[in-house]
Parts: C-alpha cells; structure tokens; sequence
C-alpha cells in the first residue's frame, strides 16, 4: 500500500514538475532583431571618403572632390577580410561630416560622382553591398546628419534632405541591418548648426528597413558606450533610460551611456565602437601604429566580454585597400580568439546546482553546458541567490570563465563571484556585478578540479544559459619603451628574466639584434623597435615600435601662465603629468598661452599636442592657433582658429604637421577653447615638435 501511494506520489510530482512555468520576463526586453545583433558579437566599421587622402579625421567639406581617388579599391578584399577575421557584418560611413557621399547621391554635388575615380562613374556603397552578399556578412551604413558641406545644412529644408538621402541609400542596396547615426552636430558651411528632426530621420529607417537596428548615443536600437577606446562599463546594463534626453551634448553623461542604467526603461544594449589604428581614417603616419594584439584582446575582453558588440574599425587606404597591417594583425587576433575559447571544458561536465525551478529538469543546470542558447538553468521566483558548481572531474588548467544570461527574459543578475576549488574548499577567483548576454572573466591560470559560481544579487530569479571554462593561450606580455627629458630611453617588460632585443634601423628585433640592459642615450630621436624573449627564444612578446622626434632636453617655459600645475608639465616628457591653467572662478578665461624656448633655431615640419590621459577632459584644447618665433617676440602664425578634430572622443596624441617648413627658436600654441562648453580653462600632457 504504502509503496503504491509512493509511487503515485513520485508520478503525480513528475506531472506537476513537467508543468513548472517559465519565469515571467523580467524588466525591459530586447527585441527578437536585438537578439540576433547581440549574437553578431563582432564585426568591421570602415571610415573611408575624402578624409582617407587629406590625413584628416574631420574634413571640412570644402576638400575637392577629385583628392578622392582610390587606385585600387577592391570592396571585394574587405568583405574577404572581414570574413577572414571572424566578423559578421560590415558598416561603412557612407557619409562623414565632410558631406561627401561615397555613392553618387541625387541630394548632393559632392560625392563619388564628382570624384576622379572611376571617371566619375564609381559607387563604392554597390561595390561594398554586392561583396557583402557575396561573403554572406551583413551591411550596414553610417551616415553623418552633420554635413560641412552642404548649403542648405543650418536651414530647416536640411532635415528633408537628409531624410532624402537615408531614402536613396535605404532603398537601393538591399538589406541594411544596422543604420549608424553619428551624435556630432557642428557648424556647416554657412557656420550655422542644425536643429535634427530625429523622429523623421528613425521614420525613414524603418519604412525602407523596418528590422534595421538604429544606433545612436541614445538608441533606440543600440547605443554609443561612452568613450571610443573599446572598453565598456565593468557594469554593462543594456537597459537605459532615455526619456527626456537627445543626441551628442542632450545624450545621458558617457559615464552612464558606459554602465547603462539598472532598471532602464529601454532595452538599448551598447555597441562598443573603436579603430585598430590611433584615428578613425587611414593615414600612412600610422602604419606602424595599429593596435597590438595584447591590445585587441583586452579590447576584445573589455566589449565582448561585457556585454557588448565590438565594431572595430579598419580603415580603408587610399588604395582602396586594407593594408597589411592591419590584415595581418585582424588574422592574428582571429587565431587567438578562436583558440582561447575553441575548448569549452564544462562541456559534458557534471553541473550540480543548490536549487532549481520547481526541481524540473527543464530548467536543470545541466542547460548550462549542453551548447545550446535557448535553454537555460533557473530557480524559483523567490531565489535570486543560487549557485552551482561545474566538477571538471580531475585537476585542469583554467584561466577564462564565461557566463551568459537569456537575454529573452531580460537582464537580471546584479552581482556574482567565480571560485575554484583549492582541494578542501573554494576560493574565491573573481567577484563581479552585471554579466548580460555575455561575461569573459579572465585572470592567471590556476589548476583546479571544480568551479562554483554563486549569483549573490539579483532582481529577480537568475536565467542563465550558458557557463564557459577555458584555458586560453597566455600572450607574453609586450615590452614598454619610455624616454624622459633628456633623451635616456628605458625599456621595461613585467615578464620574468627576459631577454630584451632592439633595433633602432626600422628592422624586426631578432634574437641576435642589440640587448638591452641599462638605459640608453637616444636624444635626436627615431624608432625603437622591442621584442621580449624567454626560454632562449622559444617564446617571445610582440614587436613593439616606439618613435621619438628630439628629446626636449633643452627646452624651458617661457612666460608661465599660473596655474595648479606647472607648465613645465607639458615638456617633461611624461604625459602622465599635466600643466592645466587656473580653474577658481574669476581666472584668466581663453585664450591661454603655453611659449617654449626650444633652446636652438630649429626648422620644424610640425607640431604634437598630446591631451591629458587620465581620463578626464578637463581643459582638452578644442580649437587653437599656433605660432613660430626666433627670438620670442615677433611672432609668425602658422596656424590660426584651427581644431583638433574628435579630440574629446578619442583623445590620443594629435600630430599636426606644417604645410612648409619653419624655423623657430621659440613656439607657442594658444588655446582659445576647450572641448568642454563653458570651461575656462586648458590643459596639456605633452607638447612637442617634428622634425621629421
Ligand atoms: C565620432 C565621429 O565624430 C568620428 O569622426 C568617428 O566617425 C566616430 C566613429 O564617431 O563621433
């Protein structure tokens, strides 16, 4: 009798149990086309136009359009490239601020049609669209509603216009899965700025491409994530409140446009956009300058891995083509991204869990290891702190951890930590807030049997799809190159006992090149090149250049301007340290001056302007003018109300060079605004001169 009622009991709980709801969602909730983007994780933005040939990051529209001439472009080897490297889409600016359109536009006169290439006849956006398709990679479109060459731009006839043209380029190349609206609003070319009629502007997306996803700071589809250096909030929400704010300076603070907002009303995950080289277009100054793999892996873990999209930049050369370099280092990248994560060893593992939903095994935590998305491991309502435990069956190597949530029912999880079992208890590995559609949690790698993770925070019962354990390849880490004031060059690597090689001829570091041991004397400047190596060169670090003009050993400050920081800041060869003029109220407003005695007549073919790096933007100089002397007071202007161009976004090191050679003894660069509306005063880290 007894074992009758038992067993009626077990099946009567088993038919209940198969009955167990799924957990209501929680919170905004992305769309079924936010889902899809999300899973393109990583894909190519191209800057390409005018700007590729002027070494200008923001062209003024007045550039002739003939200068666009592109010798050998092949559309075909960047969606071949992008393909190759791993990526899912493609997103070109089809029209930057300058106004030139890289299709020949009916609502404009400067464009490809106007150009030099291909007679005229050229449309790079068929040639990008068609290759595209050919590579199965998904096409999208920037294009800037500032326009610093069009003569309406400023009137309210610019807003239909611009809806004309979204019109022609969203109507006439097939599928656009993502359309880019850039925030910047400036002046155009009859220097007023426009009043953007946003709700136009989304109308005309969606009538030609009603499942495109709108990026902008503000969404609605994804959003800008604050800074354009690839690193997203360690707190990364895809939820973001919206209401009430606008584009560029109506946007919500960067800080917050890089966290997201818990609770947000929206569902408007972030899109993390960077360039593999120091600007956004191709210069052939930066050849040498594209970013290291240790770097795009950071970048990687720091977009990727905190819930966002990577779209990494790779310009497009006046070739028409992209370069080896940056090829070269996208196939690397591709290589390690692939082999960090190829082996998922929680896969097939044991998951054992301290509660889940109802005790179904639909909701079991054997979901978060069977590959699939859709399934996923819960608990009830009422537990939002749970953890389970991933027994890797013996004593393995790991050094990645990856974590996803369901995004269909909404982003939950508020804080977790990761512990390893030591042989009698866990430690703890890493503790941290969001997770979203992905987490990469990487650290050194530790030999361990089990991983337990414990969600500690939630907002309402924790969905998780997925856990990744991985033991990626380590990366030697990169030598650093310093050279101080007077020239003594230092090169220093974290790695223990390395060989460090050198060359200062332009050539790869072998293992029979120059030594380093103590610092070295390199005061008329040039380019070092470093390579770390260990276990007799089995191993080594990357290759990394550093290129130096004169030191300013001789240099000093002339005529002071007061400040919380001395002016000598800007000649010290550090750019972590700053000269910033005085902030109290009543202070001297713009312009600020900064004159240096470069101790000697030099003929300089430039200057350089490196903006504070610490974060902040505080004083970062906007627009200035710039001047050369001999003997420190007959001035010559060399430059006059100049900018540097999307320096608050992405504040590296400008170099702006001469349009013919000057000789000065002394230089002085006058600041006359900052990139911040209202600030009074300026700042630098470093200024210098090229000689080169
Ligand atoms: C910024 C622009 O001003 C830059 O030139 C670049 O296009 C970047 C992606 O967006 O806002």
């Amino acid at each position: 009798m007894k074992k009758i009622f038992c067993l009626l009991l077990l099946s009567s709980l088993s038919v209940l149990a198969q009955k167990t709801a799924p957990p209501a969602p929680y919170g905004a909730l992305p769309s079924p086309q936010q889902v899809q983007w999300q899973q393109l994780e990583y894909y190519m933005f191209i800057h390409f136009g005018p700007n590729t040939f002027t070494n200008k990051e923001w062209g003024h529209g007045d550039e002739d359009p003939k200068v666009f001439n592109p010798t050998h472009l092949d559309a075909r080897q960047w969606a071949r490239t992008a393909k190759a490297a791993g990526m899912k889409a493609i997103i070109i600016t089809a029209k930057h601020h300058d106004g030139f359109c890289l299709w020949p536009s009916k609502f404009s006169k400067h464009t490809v049609r106007e150009s030099a290439w291909k007679n005229g006849q050229g449309d790079v956006l068929r040639e990008l669209s068609n290759a595209c398709k050919e590579y199965g990679l998904k096409f999208g479109v920037y294009l800037s509603p500032w326009d610093r060459n069009h003569p309406a731009y400023g009137t309210p006839e610019y807003n239909q216009i611009f809806a004309n043209t979204l019109d022609e380029v969203l109507s006439s190349y097939g599928d656009v899965f993502e359309q880019w609206f850039d925030g910047a609003n400036g002046e155009g070319p009859n220097g007023k700025r426009q009043e953007y009629d946003w709700n136009l502007f989304r109308g005309v997306v969606y009538k030609h491409q009603p499942k495109a996803i709108i990026f902008s700071d503000i969404g609605p589809g994804c959003r800008w994530m604050g800074n354009e250096s690839g690193i997203a909030g360690e707190t990364n929400w895809s939820t973001l409140n919206t209401d009430g704010f606008g584009m560029g300076s109506a946007a919500p603070s960067t800080q917050v446009l890089n966290t997201g907002n818990e609770n947000g009303k929206y569902w408007i995950p972030a899109e993390v956009d960077v360039s593999i080289r120091p600007g956004w277009f191709y210069s052939p100054d930066t050849d040498d300058r594209v970013k290291t793999l240790t770097h795009l892996m950071k970048i990687y873990h720091s977009s990727v891995g905190r819930n966002g999209n990577l779209l990494l930049n790779v310009p497009v050369s006046r070739e028409g083509l992209i370069h080896p370099n940056d090829s070269t280092r996208l196939m690397e990248f591709r290589k390690t991204v692939d082999e960090s994560f190829k082996t998922n060893l929680a896969i097939g593992k044991t998951v054992t869990t301290s509660a889940f939903r109802g005790n179904d095994n639909q909701f079991a935590a054997s979901n978060l290891v069977d590959g699939k998305y859709d399934s996923y491991w819960t608990t009830d309502d009422a537990v939002r702190q749970a953890s389970f435990v991933v027994d890797l069956g013996k004593s393995t190597e790991i050094n990645r951890v990856v974590l996803q949530e369901y995004i269909p029912l909404g982003q939950r999880v508020k804080s977790f930590k990761i512990e390893a079992w030591n042989g009698k208890q866990f430690e703890t590995i890493d503790q941290q807030t969001t997770i979203g559609y992905k987490r990469i949690l990487a650290f050194p790698t530790l030999k361990t049997a089990k991983v337990r993770v414990t969600i500690l925070e939630a907002n309402a019962c924790p969905v998780l799809s997925a856990v990744g354990i991985y033991k990626a390849p380590e990366l030697l880490s990169n030598p650093e190159i310093a050279r101080n004031k007077q020239g003594l060059v230092t090169i220093t690597s974290e790695v223990a006992d390395p060989v460090i090689r050198y060359t200062t001829d332009g050539t790869e570091p072998t293992l029979a090149s120059a030594r380093y041991t103590t610092p070295f004397t390199y005061a008329k400047g040039g380019t070092i090149k470093a390579k770390a190596f260990i276990k007799n060169g089995a191993e080594s670090s990357e290759t990394i250049p550093a290129t130096f003009d004169m030191a300013p050993e001789k240099w000093s400050v002339v005529g002071e301007e007061s400040g919380r920081n001395s002016a000598n800041r800007a000649i010290d060869s550090n750019p972590g340290t700053i000269w910033q003029t005085a902030r109290q109220e009543g202070s001297k407003k713009h312009p600020h001056e900064l004159v240096i005695n470069l101790g000697e007549s030099l003929t300089l073919k430039g200057f350089t302007y490196t903006p504070r790096q610490d974060g902040q933007t505080g004083g970062t100089i906007y627009q200035y003018s710039f001047y050369v002397s001999e003997n420190g007071s007959d001035w010559k202007p060399v430059f006059e109300n100049s900018a540097f161009a999307n320096i608050k976004n992405n504040p590296v090191k400008q170099e702006v060079p001469f349009s013919a050679p000057q000789k000065a003894r002394f230089i002085k660069l006058v600041a006359l605004s900052s990139v911040n509306e209202n600030e009074n005063w300026a700042s630098a880290a470093e200024v210098g001169v090229l000689l080169r």
